[in-house]
């Protein structure tokens, strides 16, 4: 596989230069090789040290450029902890990792009480963004053999199609389209200021959080990852829904946590596309994929679009709109390929606004997780105002489908100077560019691959 660079280095502040793409590919791919673990890839080998299910997605779109084999081998090892009733959960515990090397590990979500969970693999008892669908074709599309590749998607299209009934099934609560989430840790940016209004609602009786070890604090400098009152408040949301044994049918009544988003929904249609488009290649129909994209778009227009803001904001299953500022998740509708353009426009006013973008003469780094003025601004602290290479890329992603190559081209070079000026890191000051959390961070060194190898066209 050959590989061209899209972006020269640039002069101008706002466009931080860099150079050696060369030497980012060569760091990235040590990295990768670094947090392998045989037949699956770890975040992180100190702060996340099993299988989680969208890190899993993006790292094997970075692999598909260079090594099929295990790209393809990191999605079926997931697949493998997949439930029977189709739900991906959204940690695999790896058997070999010490139990209590991550909390919530395998004893405090006791999976085994779900009937459907895999008997030969603990996981947790919730899910993340389903990005699968579109990683698993992207795998296919970068293949170097396409017959191996063509197999694969064979062996993973049914279950794939089983995640998304899932979802649609089991997680379309108010019946409109739209998928809710039950937890924060389902969004994937679980401390984002877009769940605080829901998370401060929640009455924690006394006694219903017992004692717990945070293992994150002994990894990461606490300023930088939630505070122990989020903290409190994700483990009393997993307990209720673990000692609900994982039921969805009881949500309405029993989940204090019931939110409709748009970046889960974003990526949930994305990935219906991709399953269209697999279900093609494989000679099967697409259509039902097309049908169940085109609810979910419906959905996301109707429901998450908000004129007054000029972005989607996240939604109470129950009814009524829950992110009054700005955050991040509110522009990855720009996935959707049939957004109207009159909305993607307003998405990248809003991203290129002194919300998200500093003056243009100033040194900066998008794309901010939230609000640059916003009150709950944190340039450190997790989700609340850092960048991270996830978020860049799905926007990068979609903002390049709409054809708005300006701020596209804008984030793809923040990618890559990021990591020049500061490694792999989890996540990074949109000011400074300093690293935080986890160094050697696998999803920023995957997606890294992905933005140096992509075409201009692709
Ligand atoms: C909880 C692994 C995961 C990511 C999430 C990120 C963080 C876990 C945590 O790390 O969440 O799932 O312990 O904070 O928020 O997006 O998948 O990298």
């Amino acid at each position: 596989m050959t590989h061209t660079f899209e972006h020269a280095a640039t002069a101008c502040p706002c466009r931080p230069a860099f150079s050696e793409p060369d030497r980012l590919l060569t760091d990235a791919r040590r990295v990768l090789d670094d947090n392998w673990r045989g037949s699956a890839t770890v975040p992180s080998r100190s702060l996340y040290p099993h299988q989680w299910s969208w890190d899993s997605a993006f790292i094997a779109i970075g692999l598909s450029w260079y090594d099929q084999a295990r790209a393809q081998r990191e999605l079926e090892t997931l697949f493998e902890g997949q439930w029977s009733n189709g739900m991906l959960p959204h940690i695999v515990f790896d058997p070999d990792t010490p139990p209590d090397s991550y909390f919530p590990g395998p004893a405090f979500w006791d999976s085994q009480r779900a009937a459907g969970c895999p008997r030969r693999r603990a996981t947790s008892g919730i899910t993340q963004p389903p990005l699968h669908a579109r990683a698993a074709l992207e795998v296919y599309e970068h293949a170097a053999d396409q017959a191996v590749a063509r197999a694969f998607l064979e062996r993973l299209y049914p279950k794939l199609v089983a995640q998304h009934d899932y979802l649609a099934t089991h997680r379309d609560i108010s019946g409109n389209g739209l998928v809710a989430i039950v937890h924060p840790w389902e969004s994937g940016l679980d401390n984002s200021p877009a769940f605080d209004d829901a998370l401060s609602d929640l009455v924690i009786p006394d006694g219903a959080v017992p004692r717990y070890d945070r293992r994150d604090l002994v990894h990461a400098d606490p300023t930088h990852r939630p505070s122990d009152e989020a903290y409190d408040r994700f483990v009393y949301l997993a307990i209720t829904y673990r000692e609900a044994d994982y039921d969805d049918d009881t949500l309405l009544e029993s989940s204090p946590f019931l939110l409709e988003g748009p970046l889960f929904n974003a990526i949930y249609l994305w990935s219906t596309h991709a399953l269209a488009d697999i279900a093609a290649l494989l000679g099967g129909d697409p259509r039902p994929h097309q049908i169940a994209a085109k609810r979910v778009h419906d959905a996301l227009l109707a429901l998450l679009w908000r004129d007054d803001a000029g972005r989607f904001c996240v939604r109470d299953a129950r009814g009524g709109m829950r992110d009054p500022e700005p955050t991040v998740l509110s522009y990855l509708p720009l996935l959707d390929p049939d957004l109207p353009r009159e909305i993607a426009a307003r998405l990248v006013k809003g991203l290129d606004s002194p919300h998200f973008h500093p003056p243009h003469t100033d040194e900066h780094f998008l794309l901010s997780s939230f609000d640059l003025h916003g009150d709950a601004f944190d340039p450190r602290r997790y989700w609340r105002g850092p960048v991270w290479l996830n978020t860049n890329w799905l926007v990068w992603r979609g903002l390049r489908q709409h054809g708005e190559r300006d701020v596209a081209d804008e984030i793809a070079d923040s990618m890559a100077a990021l990591v020049q000026r500061s490694g792999f890191h989890e996540y990074f000051s949109p000011h400074d560019g300093t690293g935080f959390g986890s160094a050697d961070f696998s999803w920023t060194a995957a997606l890294l691959i992905d933005r140096l190898c992509r075409q201009p066209q692709d």
